[in-house]
C-alpha cells in the first residue's frame, strides 16, 4: 500500500508540475486531494491494515498529502503571480495624460484681459482692490456726489434690495472705499462685476464688468489721466486704435470726459454693437470732484486726482471682435473654446 501511495503521489506531483493553468491544477486537486479523491480512498482502507502497517501506511499517506498540498499551493501562487503581472501590464495608466473626452478648462476671455490690465497697472505702482457687489446707497451714490434727489441717480437703473442695499451699478464706490483704506497719495484699480436693470441688446448686459482706476496725489492733471489711458489702450490692443475724447457728465468728476473707441467690430462703418454710430463708449473719466475726495477722507485743497471707469466687457468685445455682448455670459463652450 505504501508503494501505491508513493506512486500516486509521484504521478500527482508530476501532473501538478506540468499543469499549464489553474484549471488543470484544480482537476488534479479534486481527483487526488478532494474528499472523494484517491488519497481519501486510501484512508478508508487503513482500517483493514494491521496496527503496525497502519502506522507506516498512515505516515506515508500524511506525507503524500502534505507534499501534494505544498506543491499545489506553490504552483497556484506562481500562476496567480503571472496573472497579476499580466493584469498590471494591461491595466496600467499614466495619471499625467489629460483625460480623454473631457476638455481642459481655460480662462474666460474677460479674466484673461482683466489679468493683463492688472499686471500692467501693478507694474506702474497701482494697488488692486476689490469691493462688495451688494453696496449701500451711501457708497454707490451719496459719497460720489449724487444726492438722493439728483437726476443722475436715474442714469443707471438700479436693482434695489431690502434695507437700503443695492447691487452696485458701477465700480466707482470702490474709489471711496479705496481712499478710506489707503489714504493719499494712492494709485488703485478695482475690477469687478456690476449690475443694471437694463434692456439687453448686442452692447448692453444687465450684468457686466467694469474696471475702476484712480490716482490721488499732489498736482494730478489731465495730462496724467491721458498718459494712463493711452498706456492702458496700447497695452491691451498692441496697435494704434482710433479714439475720441468728448466732454461727459458724471457728478463725481469735474471736468468729466467720455473716451470712445472707433468700433472695431465694423471698423467704424456702423453695426448693431455701435448702434450704427461707428463709436463705442468705453472709458469715461475725469478729475475727481472735491466732494468725493472729502467723502474719502482726503483734503481737496492738498490733493487732487483722476478716475476712470473702463467698460471691461466692451473692451473685451473690441479686442476679440465679439459682435454680441451676450456671448460672454452664454456659457457656450463653442464660444469659449476659441480663447
Ligand atoms: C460709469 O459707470 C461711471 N462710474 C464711470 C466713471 C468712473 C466715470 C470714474 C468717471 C470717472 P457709465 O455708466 O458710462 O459710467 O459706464 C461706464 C462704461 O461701462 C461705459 O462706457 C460702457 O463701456 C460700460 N457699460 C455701461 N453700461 C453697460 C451695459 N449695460 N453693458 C455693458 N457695458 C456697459
Amino acid at each position: 500500500m505504501i508503494a501505491d501511495i508513493e506512486a500516486l503521489a509521484a504521478s500527482a506531483l508530476s501532473r501538478i508540475a506540468s499543469a499549464e493553468n489553474l484549471d488543470q491544477m484544480e482537476v488534479v486537486r479534486v481527483e487526488v486531494l478532494g474528499r472523494k479523491g484517491t488519497l481519501a480512498d486510501f484512508g478508508k482502507l487503513m482500517g483493514k491494515l494491521s496496527a503496525e502497517d497502519r502506522v507506516s501506511a498512515g505516515k506515508a499517506l500524511n506525507g503524500a498529502k502534505t507534499s501534494l498540498e505544498a506543491a499545489f499551493e506553490i504552483k497556484k501562487a506562481a500562476f496567480e503571480n503571472v496573472a497579476l503581472t499580466e493584469r498590471l501590464k494591461s491595466e496600467w495608466f499614466d495619471p499625467t495624460i489629460p483625460p480623454q473626452g473631457i476638455l481642459p478648462g481655460s480662462l474666460h476671455p474677460l479674466t484673461q484681459i482683466q489679468n493683463e490690465i492688472e499686471s500692467l497697472f501693478f507694474s506702474m505702482g497701482f494697488t488692486i482692490l476689490d469691493g462688495p457687489e451688494v453696496e449701500t446707497e451711501f457708497y454707490n451714490f451719496d459719497a460720489l456726489n449724487i444726492p438722493a434727489d439728483h437726476p443722475a441717480r436715474d442714469m443707471q437703473d438700479t436693482f434695489w434690495l431690502e434695507g437700503g442695499y443695492l447691487l452696485r451699478t458701477h465700480t466707482s464706490p470702490v474709489q471711496v472705499r479705496g481712499m478710506q483704506r489707503l489714504g493719499p497719495p494712492l494709485r488703485m484699480i478695482a475690477p469687478g462685476r456690476v449690475f443694471r436693470n437694463e434692456e439687453v441688446d448686442p452692447s448692453h448686459e444687465h450684468t457686466f464688468y467694469q474696471l475702476e482706476g484712480m490716482m490721488v496725489d499732489r498736482n494730478v492733471s489731465i495730462a496724467n489721466l491721458l498718459y494712463f489711458m493711452k498706456t492702458l489702450l496700447s497695452g491691451i490692443f498692441k496697435r494704434d486704435v482710433t479714439v475720441r475724447l468728448r466732454p461727459g457728465f458724471f457728478p463725481f468728476v469735474e471736468p468729466g470726459f467720455e473716451l470712445d473707441i472707433q468700433c472695431m467690430v465694423c471698423g467704424g462703418v456702423g453695426c448693431p454693437v455701435c448702434k450704427q454710430s461707428g463709436w463705442v463708449e468705453l472709458l469715461p473719466c475725469g478729475l475727481v470732484h472735491p466732494n468725493v475726495l472729502r467723502a474719502g477722507g482726503i483734503n481737496p485743497d492738498e490733493f487732487g486726482g483722476f478716475a476712470f471707469g473702463l467698460g471691461l466687457t466692451r473692451l473685451v468685445m473690441m479686442r476679440y471682435l465679439i459682435d454680441d455682448i451676450r456671448w460672454l455670459q452664454s456659457g457656450d463652450l463653442r464660444f469659449l473654446k476659441q480663447f
